[in-house]
C-alpha cells in the first residue's frame, strides 16, 4: 500500500472509524468514476475539495456530496475569508494527497473542515482513500466526526 493510503488507514484507526479500503484497479479520480466503481449513486460520493484563503493561503477542506456544487459565498462565510481553488502541487505538499485521491481524513496537516449536510441522509457514503483507485465506505456521521467536520449548508 502507498504511504498516502496508509495515512488514511491510520487516521481512521486513530478516530475509531472502522473502514475497509479498496483498491479498485480502475480510476476513482472523479465522483462519477468512483460511483461507477462502487456501484452507488454519485450523490453518495464524498468529494474532498481543498480551497485556500486568497490572502492567508490557509487551507480549508470542504466535503461535498458528489452531485452538489460547493457554494463559494457560503464557503467563504464559513472560512471567514475569500477563498480560491488551491494549486494542485500545494495541495499535494500540504495534504500528502494528489488531486483525485484527496481523502476526508489522514492529511499531513490539520485544516478547518466543513461538510455538506446532505451527506448525512445516506446510510453509507464512499470517499477517496489517498490514491486514484482507492476508496472506502463509511456511515456518514461517523466519517464526518472522524474528519472533525463542521456539518453545514455549503451546497449551491
Ligand atoms: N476520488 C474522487 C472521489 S472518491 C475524488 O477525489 N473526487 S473529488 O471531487 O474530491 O476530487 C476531484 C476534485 O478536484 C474536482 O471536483 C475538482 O474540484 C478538484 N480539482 C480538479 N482539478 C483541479 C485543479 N487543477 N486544481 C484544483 N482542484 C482541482
Amino acid at each position: 500500500m502507498s504511504r498516502s493510503i496508509d495515512r488514511v488507514a491510520d487516521a481512521a484507526r486513530a478516530a475509531g472509524l472502522v473502514i475497509d479500503i479498496r483498491r479498485m484497479g480502475e480510476s476513482t479520480r472523479t465522483a462519477e468514476d468512483a460511483a461507477t466503481q462502487c456501484g452507488c449513486d454519485v450523490a453518495q460520493i464524498v468529494k474532498s475539495l481543498i480551497f485556500q484563503g486568497k490572502d492567508s493561503a490557509n487551507l480549508y477542506l470542504f466535503l461535498v456530496a458528489g452531485t452538489n456544487r460547493l457554494d463559494a459565498a457560503k464557503a467563504a462565510a464559513l472560512a471567514g475569508e475569500t477563498l480560491v481553488r488551491a494549486d494542485p502541487r500545494y495541495i499535494r505538499d500540504r495534504t500528502g494527497f494528489a488531486i483525485g485521491g484527496v481523502s476526508p481524513i489522514g492529511h499531513l496537516v490539520d485544516m478547518p473542515t466543513f461538510a455538506d449536510r446532505t451527506l448525512v441522509a445516506f446510510p453509507v457514503v464512499w470517499a477517496a482513500a489517498g490514491a486514484h483507485d482507492a476508496v472506502f465506505s463509511a456511515e456518514p456521521t461517523a466519517l464526518l466526526r472522524a474528519a472533525k467536520a463542521v456539518v453545514a449548508d455549503i451546497a449551491e
